[in-house]
Parts: C-alpha cells; sequence; structure tokens
C-alpha cells in the first residue's frame, strides 16, 4: 500500500490530554492506515526560519514541521491568504485586498514547501494537498521533479468566475492547479463553479468525459468529496464529557432555561453579527419568551491581526452589550459571549445540553460544527439544527430549519420554530439527518478521497506503459 503524504498549512501534532477537532482526527486515521507523513507549518513565527524541518514521530505517523519568518506569515499567512483568497472565495469582494508583493511571497512559501518537501519524498507516495494556502504546491513539486500522483482537497466554496475573476492573478492559480491529478471540492457547487473558470479560460473543449478538465494534454479529474464527522466518536465524547465539573457549572448556571449554542471561529463569513441581530429580534418580537432562552456564543478570537477581524469583534461586543443591556433580567444574561477556546470533547456535550444549535454563515465550506452538533445530540429527545442554506452542509442536511442568515425576521421566526418544536417532528428531523451523517462520514471522506487519488495513479500508469 502506498505511504499518504498529508500537506496543509496548518499541522497538528496530537498533545496528550487534549480531543482534537474532525479534521484532525480524519487525517490522523487517513495516515495510521498508510503509515504517513504529515507536513506544513507549525503555527511558529521566527525571526529568520529555520531550514529544514523538524521531524517527529507519533501513533504511527511522522511529522514534519516547518516555522514561518516575519515576512511569511505577513505576506504569505496574513496577506495574501486571508486578505485576499479568503474573502474572495467566500464572496466578500469589498474585504478583498490584492498586493503583488504579498502573491510573490505566496508564491516563494510554496516554493519553500516544495524544496523541503522533495526530500522526503519516496517514489510510491500518495501526495494529498490541503487547501486554498497551497494551491501551486503541485506545480512546484512538478517542476523539482516529483511524478508521484497529486490530489487538492478545497475545504472552503469555489467562487464563480465572475467573483473569481476579480483577482488579478486568477489564471495563474488555475493554471497552477492543472498540477494536481485530482481536485476535490466540498460540494457539487464549487465544483461547477471550477469547471465553468476553466471552460471560460480555456474553452467548453477543456470539459472533458467523466468530469475531467483537460488543457494541452494534463488531465485532472474533478469530484465531489464532502466532509464528514465520526458520528459514534461524538456521541461518546458528548456524553463522557456531560459528567464533566464544566458541563456541570454551564447547565447549573442555565437556572433551568432552554439553551441555544453557537459555536464559531470568530470570522466574518461565520455570520456572528447577523445570528446576535437576529436573536435580538426574536426577544423582541417574542417577548413571552425572554427569561425563558440563553444564547451562548462560544468564538475564539482567530486572525486578530488581519483588520476585519478586529472590526467584527468591535460589531460583536457592541450587540452583545445591547442586547444585554436592553433585555438582562437580574439572574438572566440573555447572551453569553464567549471568547475562548474549549476542548473539542467539551464542546460536544455543550451542544447536546443545548434545545437549539445555531450555524448560520454567510458563507462556509462546509461547516463541521453542524455536522457535530446533529451527530452530539440525544436520538430519544434530539434538539433542533438552525443552519444557513449558504453553508454546505445545507446540501445534506436537508431536515435542518433551514435559513437565509440575512433575514433576521425568518431567523427570529426559525428560533421560536425551533423553540416550541414537538419531540416527534425534532426526532423525525434529527434521524433524517443522522442517517446522512452515517454515509457521508468521515472515514468515508478521506478513503474516497484517497482511494481516488490511488485509482488515477494506476490508470495514469497504464496509459504510460501502453
Ligand atoms: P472552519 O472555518 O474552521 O473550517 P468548521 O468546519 O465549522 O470551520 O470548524 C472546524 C472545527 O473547529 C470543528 O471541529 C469545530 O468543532 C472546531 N471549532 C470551531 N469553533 C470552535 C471553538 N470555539 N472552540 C473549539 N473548537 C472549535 C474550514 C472551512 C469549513 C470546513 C472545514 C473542514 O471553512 O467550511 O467545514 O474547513 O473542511
Amino acid at each position: 500500500m502506498s505511504r499518504l503524504v498529508a500537506v496543509s498549512n496548518r499541522i497538528s501534532v496530537p498533545k496528550r490530554g487534549t480531543a482534537p477537532g474532525g479534521l484532525a482526527v480524519g487525517l490522523m486515521a487517513a495516515m495510521q492506515a498508510r503509515q504517513g507523513l504529515w507536513f506544513g507549518w507549525d503555527g511558529e513565527t521566527a525571526d529568520v526560519a529555520a531550514e529544514g524541518p523538524a521531524v517527529t514521530r507519533k501513533d504511527g505517523v511522522t511529522f514534519a514541521s516547518i516555522d514561518f519568518d516575519q515576512t511569511e506569515y505577513r505576506d504569505f499567512y496574513l496577506g495574501f491568504c486571508n486578505g485576499a483568497l479568503w474573502p474572495l472565495f467566500h464572496y466578500f469582494v469589498d474585504g478583498f485586498r490584492y498586493s503583488d508583493t504579498q502573491y510573490e511571497v505566496y508564491q516563494r512559501v510554496n516554493q519553500r514547501y516544495a524544496r523541503l518537501l522533495m526530500p522526503l519524498l519516496e517514489p510510491d507516495d500518495l501526495i494529498w494537498v490541503h487547501d486554498y494556502h497551497l494551491f501551486p504546491l503541485a506545480q512546484k513539486l512538478r517542476e523539482a521533479g516529483a511524478t508521484q500522483p497529486m490530489g487538492l482537497f478545497l475545504h472552503i466554496p469555489f467562487p464563480n468566475i465572475e467573483v473569481l475573476r476579480v483577482l488579478p492573478v486568477y489564471g495563474e492559480i488555475l493554471q497552477s492547479m492543472l498540477a494536481y491529478d485530482v481536485l476535490g471540492f466540498q460540494t457539487e457547487t464549487d465544483r461547477d463553479a471550477f469547471r465553468g473558470a476553466a471552460a471560460f479560460v480555456w474553452g467548453s473543449q477543456a470539459l472533458t468525459a467523466g468530469n475531467t478538465v483537460t488543457v494541452g494534454g494534463r488531465r485532472v479529474l474533478t469530484e465531489v468529496f464532502p466532509i464528514g464527522v465520526d458520528v459514534d466518536a461524538i456521541q461518546r465524547e458528548a456524553v463522557e464529557s456531560l459528567g464533566s465539573e464544566v458541563s456541570k457549572r454551564m447547565v447549573t448556571g442555565l437556572l433551568g432555561r432552554k439553551l441555544m449554542i453557537g459555536v464559531d471561529r470568530l470570522d466574518y463569513s461565520k455570520g456572528l453579527v447577523e445570528r446576535f441581530k437576529a436573536y435580538e429580534r426574536f426577544l423582541e418580537t417574542h417577548p413571552e419568551n425572554q427569561n425563558r432562552v440563553t444564547f451562548m456564543q462560544i468564538a475564539p478570537i482567530s486572525r486578530s491581526d488581519v483588520r476585519a477581524y478586529a472590526e467584527i469583534r468591535r460589531d460583536l461586543e457592541q450587540t452583545t452589550g445591547r442586547t444585554n443591556g436592553r433585555f438582562a433580567d437580574t439572574d438572566w444574561t440573555p447572551i453569553r459571549y464567549l471568547n475562548r477556546n474549549f476542548p473539542h470533547d467539551v464542546l460536544m456535550g455543550f451542544m447536546r445540553s443545548a434545545l437549539i444549535g445555531i450555524v448560520t454563515p454567510v458563507r462556509d465550506g462546509m461547516n463541521l460544527v453542524a455536522k457535530e452538533f446533529v451527530a452530539a445530540q440525544d436520538p430519544s429527545d434530539p434538539g433542533v439544527l438552525i443552519l444557513s442554506t449558504l453553508a454546505g452542509a445545507a446540501r445534506e442536511l436537508t431536515s435542518a430549519v433551514l435559513v437565509n442568515p440575512y433575514d433576521s425576521r425568518g431567523m427570529a421566526h426559525a428560533i421560536q420554530q425551533a423553540f416550541n418544536m414537538p419531540l416527534a417532528e425534532r426526532r423525525e428531523r434529527h434521524q433524517a439527518m443522522l442517517e446522512v451523517l452515517r454515509r457521508n462520514s468521515i472515514a468515508a471522506w478521506h478513503t474516497s478521497f484517497v482511494n481516488t487519488l490511488e485509482s488515477r495513479a494506476t490508470l495514469q500508469l497504464k496509459r504510460r506503459t501502453g
């Protein structure tokens, strides 16, 4: 069996006593099955980046991590990745900032990844690259002589060409994606957007049979692999952590009120400002429910060095202050807003204690929190998921209460509907969603991606050898 090499911008080396999130668990399982190597940035910056990667082995997987120097952190990570690609791919054209210097550093970092990874590769490896930070990596590896099969999975949406071509270098980015053998997307919409962009640049003859794109003799397969969760592991985590001190304190503090929970990185794509406003509207239009529900929003600060992130933080603090000032009672705070991280298992326990899970991004590749909320529920008395139609997850979780995150009246109504939903309906919706989650699990995601990559490799080998 070929070894699996995963490359992502951030890598997470498992630490004792912490429960990792869905993606890390999924990738670890895939790599453990194949004696894998995981290569990427360790999240640290240094005045001078170390030349070679630091290599450690843990739980049957080899981790090779690199650090960034200050320029790489500023121009690659904060700049081109999170100031240009992230907003544009989430349709925030207003928030998009382009600088050619940052783009040069983006190319340079991908070059450095390739240079440091090359000596670690073996001829039979399968190389699985993750996300928008590393679009040009396969091209750089190919230029350095790598012939191994390479696949890219894009965790975020792929935008329509009319948005994509706002990026001055969109043609180069698209061209570089052709160096992969497999391009994986979260939903059909994303895959179709990529194919639309390919047709725009190379003409409709580039769209070849079997979901492939062929340009200048290079053929790449475009496929949909919706990322999922491990339902049984989440069930276990949720049940076990209900008994923990932190869970008990959280539930005691509710004083018997119903809990509505939101769990997101503090990011403008997650629709938090819109969500807070909809909750305010719910309290306003359904005064009978004041003092009967507590909304707990967990949102650890992320990318705080990017200006747009500081702005959303300020907006949220203002909205929380206003709502709490307006509606709070001596023993009730309508919004509990926590800018901190919790271990994954604790979050799952919180989700199981909630009557409502509110997941309303204004744009999201998939959104694993929505899936985790469903998986964490007690099937005999499940909570209700309110889900944005603009999250990738809405394609699969059609039995959620679906909302448009910009429609605060509709969202206020959805909260009321969830609050009053009869048990039979909650169970029916939950059951339907659980079936989808079991089918499109995290194991199905990594197995089908790796198998697809492997079978492309076999096919190409057959073609080459006649
Ligand atoms: P993210 O934008 O980070 O991921 P999401 O999929 O919701 O979004 O969350 C990833 C993980 O982080 C989940 O396991 C979640 O439990 C955890 N997490 C979120 N908030 C947390 C908190 N406050 N404390 C601790 N853990 C928290 C990107 C894309 C998504 C896509 C994923 C996976 O933006 O669209 O679903 O990758 O492909």
